[in-house]
This record gives C-alpha cells, sequence and structure tokens, in this order.
C-alpha cells in the first residue's frame, strides 16, 4: 500500500496478528517502517471492511453470494453497452491498483474485455507529467529516471515531502535515514516548497517558492547556466538533441525577470543554479506539488532538462534508471504500449488522452452531458474519486445519476456508496504480494516476493479473481473476443498471478529464462529469499534503454516548447497577486483517503487543519483555531485555521482524503473524525492546458470567518 516497500516482520498466533515490525533483514528496507505498516492489523481486522459483496435495496445493502454479485455486474454493464454503446460504460483505477500486482495484471484484461474508450485513473491526478517527459523525451511512459540519493552529492527537491511521504517515485525505504546521510557525506539537501516542510526543515536551504511558478524558476536555473557557461551535459551531448534550442529558449527567463513571479530572490535562484552545476553529482526531483500544477508539464520537463544539462542524467549520483527483476518498459513495449498523447480529445470539454485515459477532471461532464458517448455506467477499481479528485461534489452529483455503478473496494464509502453493488477483495494480508511498479521506481534494484500471510476465507477473492471474472462474463456473453484472446484470457486465469509472475521475472534482465533449472530468477528463487534479494545499484543505461528513434534523447519536444508561449503570456500579464493559493498536504499516518479507518492512524489532534501564516490571517482577522470557511469557484468547505509561518504568505494548505461524514458510508471510526474533503474546493475547470492533469497545487481561494454565510453556486 506505500511505495517505500518496506519489508515487514509479522508475529502472529494462527489467525490472531501478535506484532508487526520492520524486518530488520529485509534487503532494501532494513527494518524501517512507519505507522501504516503497523495499522495492516486493524485493515486486517476491521469490522467495516466487506467480506462479501453487498448489493443495495433500497437505502439499504444485503450480502449477496460472489456468482450472483459478478453475474448481475457483468449483465448490467453489457445492458448499458448494449443500448448506448462501448464508450458509455466508465472505468476508474485508483492508485491501490499499482500497489497489488494481481490487479495490474487483470484489471488490463478487463479493460480489454469492455472495449470502452472512457478509461479514467488516478494519474491524471498524480504522475502523468512525468510520464509525458519520459514520452516525449526518451520516447517510453514507464522511462522514469529515480535520483541516486544515497550517492548524491546534491538532492534539489521541487514539490515533493518524502519524510512524509515516504518518496515516491523514488522508492526509499527510510529516506530519512538517507536524507540525514546525503548530509552526512558533506552533501545538500535544497528544498523549493511553499511551506516549510518537514523534508525543508531539514535540508540545508528551503525556498518558498509561490505556488504554481515552478517553471519559471526551472527555467531561471537554465538561463543561469547557459549564460554562465556551467551547462556541461558531458557524454549526454553525444547522443542529445536540442541543447542548443533549449538555451535558446531559457534566454528571456532571467533571476531577475522572474524573482517577482516566482516569490524568490534572484541572487538565491542564481546561487542555487551555481551550487547545482558545481557539486560533483546532483539531482533534481520533483513529485506531486510540482505536477499537479498549471504549468506540471512544463515543470516536469525542464526538471529533466537541468538534470541533462548539468550531465546528471543517468550517472551516478544524479537521475538514473532503473533495471528490475520485472521489466515494465520492455513488457510495455511488447504489448505496444510506449504510450501516446493527444490521440484524441475528450468529447465535452477536449482535453487530450494521454495513454488511452481521459483527465479525471472531465469525468463528471462526461456523465452528465447528454449526446453520443455520454458515460452511463461506471466501474471503480480501487478508487475513491468522490475524495480524491477535484470537485468530488459535483462528480457525487453526477455518480448519483448513472443508471449504473459497481465498485471493486474493501469499503463501503464516500465512492461506493454510490454503487449498486460492490466487490471486496480479501484483505492485503490474505493475498501474496510482489512490487511490479515500485521495484522499478527504486533507488536500488532489488526484488523481493511475500507470500499471503493468512489463507483467505473460503468466501474471499482476490482483486484479480473479481477482475477475471467479470473479464471472462463480459467477453463471453458480450460475444465481443476473438478465439486468440479468449484462449489467452483462459491460459492466464489457469496460470494466475503467480504463474505471469514467475513468467516476467524468468523473461525479465535478471531471469533464468524458462529452463527448468540454471542461474538467476525465477518466482521459487525468490520464494526462497523472504527477505528479498539484492541485484546491486543503479547502473547508466542510455543510450541503450531510450526508446526513441535512434535512441537519442529529445531535449526541446515541439509539444513542450509550444506550451512555453502559455507561460510567457502568464508571465507578461499583470500580477494577480494579492489572493490566496491553496496547496495540499499529507501526513504520516494517511494514505490518501482510504486509512482513515483504524483508530490508531487517526487519534490525536485533528489533522485536517487549514494552515496560514500569521499576516494573513491577521489580514483577515482570524485567529488560531478558529473555525473558518475555505471557498473557490468550484465549493466552500468550514475548517479549522492552524496559524503558521511555516506556511509562506499567500498560501494555505489544507489536507486531501478527508471529508468521512457522509451519510450512507459504512466507516464508524473514520466518520467520526471526518475532517472535510478539499476537493470539495478545488476546481475540475483549473488543469494543466497542455495535458489535462488537475491543478491541486495553487488553487485560488478565500477565506473566510466560518460564520458567514456560503454564497458560492453549488
Ligand atoms: N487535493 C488533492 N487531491 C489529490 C491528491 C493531492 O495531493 N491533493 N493526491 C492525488 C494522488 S497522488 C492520488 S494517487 C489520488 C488517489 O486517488 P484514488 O486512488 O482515487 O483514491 P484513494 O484514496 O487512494 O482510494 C483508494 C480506494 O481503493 C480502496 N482500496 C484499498 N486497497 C485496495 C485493494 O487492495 N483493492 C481494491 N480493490 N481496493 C482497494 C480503498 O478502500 C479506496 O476506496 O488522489 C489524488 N488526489
Ligand atoms: N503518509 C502518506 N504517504 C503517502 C501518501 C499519503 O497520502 N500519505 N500518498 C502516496 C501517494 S499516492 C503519492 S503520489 C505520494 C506523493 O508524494 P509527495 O509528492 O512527496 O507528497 P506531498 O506531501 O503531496 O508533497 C507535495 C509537496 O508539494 C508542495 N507543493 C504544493 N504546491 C507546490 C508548488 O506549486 N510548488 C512546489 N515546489 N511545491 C508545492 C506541498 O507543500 C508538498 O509539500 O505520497 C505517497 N505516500
Ligand atoms: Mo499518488
Amino acid at each position: 500500500m506505500c511505495e517505500a516497500m518496506c519489508g515487514l516482520a509479522i508475529e502472529v498466533d494462527g489467525e490472531r496478528i501478535l506484532s508487526i515490525r520492520g524486518d530488520e533483514e529485509d534487503v532494501f528496507s532494513h527494518g524501517h517502517i512507519c505507522p501504516k505498516a503497523v495499522a495492516l492489523a486493524d485493515l486486517h481486522e476491521d469490522p467495516d471492511r466487506l467480506r462479501r459483496p453487498v448489493r443495495r435495496r433500497g437505502s439499504d445493502w444485503e450480502e449477496v453470494g460472489w456468482e450472483e454479485a459478478l453475474d448481475l455486474v457483468a449483465d448490467r454493464v453489457l445492458e448499458v453497452q448494449r443500448t448506448h454503446g462501448p464508450h458509455s460504460v466508465a472505468v476508474y483505477q485508483g492508485n491501490p491498483t499499482v500497489h497489488n500486482y494481481g490487479a495490474i495484471l487483470f484489471g488490463q484484461m478487463l479493460l480489454r474485455a469492455l472495449g470502452t474508450r472512457s478509461r479514467y485513473s488516478a494519474t491524471s491526478v498524480d504522475q502523468l507529467p512525468h510520464q509525458l517527459a519520459a514520452l516525449l523525451m526518451f520516447g517510453h511512459q514507464l522511462l522514469l529516471p529515480v535520483p541516486d540519493v544515497d550517492r548524491t552529492s546534491f538532492l534539489l527537491v521541487l514539490g515533493a515531502n518524502p519524510l512524509v511521504s515516504n518518496g515516491s517515485m523514488m522508492t526509499a525505504a527510510g529516506i530519512e535515514r538517507r536524507l540525514r546521510a546525503l548530509r552526512a557525506r558533506g552533501g545538500r539537501l535544497v528544498v523549493v516548497d511553499p511551506r516549510r516542510t518537514e523534508t525543508a526543515a531539514l535540508a540545508d536551504t528551503h525556498l518558498a517558492v509561490r505556488p504554481g511558478t515552478d517553471a519559471l524558476l526551472l527555467l531561471a536555473l537554465l538561463q543561469v547556466l547557459f549564460a554562465e557557461g556551467l551547462a556541461r551535459p558531458g557524454r549526454l551531448a553525444a547522443f542529445t538533441d536540442g541543447l542548443s534550442e533549449v538555451e535558446g529558449l531559457a534566454r528571456g527567463f532571467t533571476p531577475e525577470r522572474v524573482a517577482d513571479r516566482t516569490g524568490l530572490a534572484a541572487a538565491d535562484i542564481r546561487a542555487l543554479a551555481r551550487a547545482f552545476a558545481a557539486a560533483p553529482s546532483a539531482a533534481a526531483y520533483g513529485r506531486v506539488g510540482l505536477s499537479t500544477q498549471e504549468f506540471g508539464g512544463l515543470c516536469q520537463w525542464l526538471l529533466v532538462v537541468l538534470n541533462v544539462v548539468t550531465g546528471n542524467l543517468d550517472r551516478p549520483g544524479g537521475a538514473m534508471f532503473t533495471r528490475p527483476a520485472v521489466d515494465l518498459v520492455a513488457i510495455a513495449d511488447r504489448i505496444g504500449q510506449r504510450g501516446h498523447f493527444a490521440k484524441g480529445a475528450s468529447r465535452v470539454r477536449g482535453l487530450p488522452e494521454f495513454g488511452g485515459e481521459w483527465p479525471a477532471a472531465v469525468l463528471a461532464e462526461e456523465i452528465e452531458t447528454p449526446g453520443k458517448g455520454q458515460v452511463r455506467a461506471l466501474l471503480t477499481l480501487a478508487g475513491n474519486p468522490v475524495l480524491s479528485t477535484p470537485n468530488g461534489g459535483r462528480l457525487e452529483r453526477a455518480l448519483a445519476s448513472l443508471d449504473f455503478m459497481a465498485a471493486v473496494d474493501p469499503y463501503l464509502n464516500e465512492t461506493s456508496r454510490h454503487a449498486q453493488v460492490v466487490l471486496p477483495p480479501v484483505s492485503p494480508l490474505e493475498r501474496d504480494h510482489y512490487d511490479l511498479v515500485f521495484h522499478a521506481l527504486a533507488v536500488r534494484n532489488t526484488a523481493k516476493y511475500s507470500p499471503p500471510l493468512f489463507a483467505p476465507k473460503a468466501d474471499g477473492r482476490e482483486d484479480w479473481q473479481i477482475l477475471h471474472g467479470l473479464a471472462e462474463r463480459i467477453a463471453s456473453r458480450g460475444g465481443r473476443r476473438g478465439l486468440g484472446s479468449r484462449l489467452g484470457s483462459l491460459a492466464a486465469g489457469r496460470l494466475g498471478p503467480r504463474g505471469l509472475l514467475d513468467l516476467l521475472l524468468r523473461l525479465g534482465p535478471h531471469g533464468r529464462g524458462l529452463r527448468p533449472w540454471g542461474r538467476g530468477l525465477s518466482l521459487r528463487a525468490l520464494e526462497k529469499a523472504p527477505h528479498g534479494l539484492d541485484l546491486g545499484e543503479l547502473e547508466p543505461a542510455l543510450p541503450a534503454a531510450l526508446r526513441t528513434s535512434g535512441r537519442r534523447i529529445a531535449l526541446a519536444p515541439p509539444l513542450l516548447v509550444a506550451d512555453l508561449a502559455r507561460l510567457r503570456s502568464r508571465l507578461d500579464a499583470p500580477d494577480p497577486g494579492g489572493g490566496l493559493a491553496l496547496i495540499g498536504r499529507r501526513d504520516l499516518r494517511s494514505n490518501n483517503s482510504w486509512m482513515h479507518n483504524s483508530a490508531r492512524l487517526v487519534k490525536g489532534r485533528e489533522r485536517c487543519t487549514l494552515l496560514m501564516n500569521p499576516s494573513d490571517a491577521a489580514a483577515r482577522g482570524l485567529a488560531d483555531g478558529e473555525r473558518v470557511r475555505l471557498r473557490s469557484r468550484a465549493g466552500a468547505v468550514d475548517v479549522t485555521l492552524a496559524v503558521t509561518d511555516d506556511m509562506r504568505p499567500g498560501s494555505v494548505s489544507l489536507p486531501h482524503g478527508w471529508g468521512h461524514h457522509r451519510a450512507g458510508t459504512r466507516l464508524s471510526i473514520a466518520g467520526a473524525r471526518p475532517g472535510e474533503s478539499v476537493n470539495d474546493v478545488t476546481d475540475e475547470l483549473e488543469v494543466d492546458g497542455l495535458c489535462g492533469t488537475a491543478v491541486l497545487s495553487g488553487v485560488s481561494v478565500e477565506v473566510t470567518p466560518a460564520a458567514v454565510p456560503a454564497d458560492v453556486v453549488r
């Protein structure tokens, strides 16, 4: 459930969990864990967690058997498709999918069986810009460089808070220790964030940037590097196109030109550029705060450019590519999924597709707007878009208007309460685990397989079984499948995720192939190494790993270059100034929206508070601890104010994943400490105009005392 892949040592007595600790012998995490690991026990034992499928009966729910539930969902979905066409059924895949290899493998099968173009996921409220940059620059959406934290001399972090998130798209269990080690060996840590975060507090330098302006900062860094002759791509130059073009593009963006807009001193920007260039090795790294902003696409591009121009891409201590036991890049190649962008435009708003998905920000309007292709039914797979996508309020109203909805989810929560059928998978301790995705994003190459701790209850189904069951029914009853894919699906069902994993391991870069014996990885080999296998440090992989034609880095992809015009015109327009910009926040004991039903994770003081700088509070006559109303064009919530000079003036912060007060959910603990959903305030109409990623950082808001009646259009 977490990207850090911490090894756990769980002590049990029969069915009872006695303790959960960090596995000291884990080859990657060396004993590190955080409170969420311990909460796995709560999740497993949670009486609110659904054990059997449930079906709506009026305002109530009744348990039904698996066959009946799967039949029902398949039949209703096919009925909607027959009446309104294949694309009238939408699918939303949520974040826990990527932590569940069975769900990844068999989710693909369900999508194929459905044959719908109405696909959505958490990607467009998260890492889409990373993948876009990878696609356009390296020729593959999964060629994602990872900062080599353990060897770098300089880590520049923009819009990420790894001390709390445990590191994201940088799997690095025990990241605090790793960052302290970086400083102890004389390296530098610089954090760019509107809030003095836990990570910023540990850094040598914290630059409190104005939300949504990082693209300007990155351009100014590049401008300094080129102007001062500090651009030294080294060996990368031999296979990089567009260096001089990028130099030209950065020219106008001097530190002085962007200082006011970014809220940073020109001297600080210049000093940062020089220090980054002078470091023996350096890595620029940016995550959610950098991606989910108005110019998130530009940001993730310019970040890679910074690494390339300073020669830090693909070198030890820089930003490197992994060589995981299961090679996702190669698999995606095989099935023709290098990625694509803007091959189509969404029906209502015309936003671009990415990798065959529409931005989550258009889901509500695609449900609401009549016409050919209107979404009439929805399947959510491990997702809670009501709390996690912008303007969740509007989405909720849209969900209520669907002809049919089903959720594959262990909880009756803010989203699944709108379904007619909920299909709950077993608990994470009742299924096996291999990290298909996060081994591929880890700061060291390792591999680990964990068998299920408990046998599933007789009536329990894993995600893959649910997805396979649906896919089989939909494909056979829909009659929309040839013999080839029928056999494929049959074989996959036979092999199950374990069999498929064994194949992937064997055929991967460290695999033993299909020989029954010999050296190299197989599932058996991993089963014999419960603490994981170390496969070595990250190694240079370019240019061979590139998937562009001629295996060259495209430093100035035309689509990204073109988007600079949007940024330039924003810079040339008068500074809107004055107002408040809303940004997000995570904390160690939350996991997006869905772990607040664990008492140990929600106890203690209230965490869903709005952080505000003292000067902004004083200007509005607001006091610490007061109830305030936070509002935007999209909606309003009342929350408790926490006044702190950790916030940069002009910015306020509210965490996401709260708002558990809605009627009809089955979340007794979460419901008692509900908080409010920040995504009732974020705006589905505010997206990165390039790629449709939601703007979750830098939403313009007002804050008033809660007593003032809301005059917002809801
Ligand atoms: N304002 C704001 N919004 C954000 C963000 C932000 O920073 N600010 N962050 C965004 C990010 S990065 C992400 S990834 C998204 C997450 O967006 P989502 O993935 O839509 O939301 P989650 O809260 O992760 O909800 C996961 C759902 O999966 C269920 N679940 C958990 N484990 C399993 C499982 O093993 N199988 C199945 N079938 N279901 C399971 C849970 O009960 C829950 O309903 O939120 C995004 N939303
Ligand atoms: N404890 C915990 N861990 C998690 C999760 C969780 O919910 N809880 N969620 C997991 C998921 S799905 C993900 S994707 C990762 C996310 O991992 P991270 O990206 O590391 O997590 P965040 O805490 O969202 O960090 C984003 C940072 O961006 C800052 N920020 C906001 N706006 C801007 C801006 O305009 N510019 C800059 N430079 N910074 C800005 C915010 O203040 C915040 O500190 O975390 C994962 N790990
Ligand atoms: Mo995420």
